[in-house]
């Protein structure tokens, strides 16, 4: 049975992780608009994600007695300056993400919640290939500037990243 403390906590990253599928939607849909289709889909998957990971919680409060709370969502950003400015603030969602992950792992300890700790650590390390998969690609984008053509093939390359980033983390 959840605490009351942990369920609050956990209903709370419920909805980060849905506001979070939304941020990548947008993103999505700016990267689709903009005619760079393997951006778009890049960010379609991480929004999918995203809403894996709400779900994963949502099935664990619900099984451990609480109730899921599915609430109102702050509307996200849908446009950018440059890709560089939308990947700097995918990174700076995933930072923010895993801040709030920690946050919550501590309340687990404090509550004495050993299920929930354990549950959260999955959290944990996907928040580590996240984050790293995000300085990755603003990296190369900080490489590639305004360069039309190293976009392009930048767009072309991360189809793969992608690939290989799912097939390391799935979602049980
Ligand atoms: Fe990348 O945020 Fe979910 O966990």
């Amino acid at each position: 049975m959840l605490s009351k403390t942990i369920e609050e906590a956990l209903n709370k990253q419920i909805r980060i992780e849905a506001e979070s599928s939304q941020v990548y939607l947008a993103m999505a849909v700016w990267a689709e608009v903009k005619g760079l289709e393997g951006i778009s889909n890049f960010m379609y998957d991480q929004s999918d994600e995203e809403r894996e990971h709400m779900l994963k919680l949502v099935k664990f409060v619900n099984e451990r007695g609480g109730h899921a709370l599915i609430s109102e969502l702050n509307a996200p950003n849908i446009t950018f300056n440059s890709f560089q400015e939308m990947f700097e603030k995918l990174l700076a969602h995933e930072i923010f993400v895993s801040e709030s992950i920690n946050d919550l792992v501590h309340i687990s300890l404090q509550e004495k919640d050993y299920a929930s700790h354990n549950f959260l650590q999955w959290y944990v390390a996907e928040q580590i290939e996240e984050e790293a998969v995000a300085r990755t690609i603003l990296d190369k984008i900080n490489m590639i500037g305004d360069d039309k053509g190293g976009l392009y093939l930048f767009d072309r390359d991360i189809q793969q990243l992608a690939v290989v980033s799912a097939a390391d983390t799935p979602v049980q």
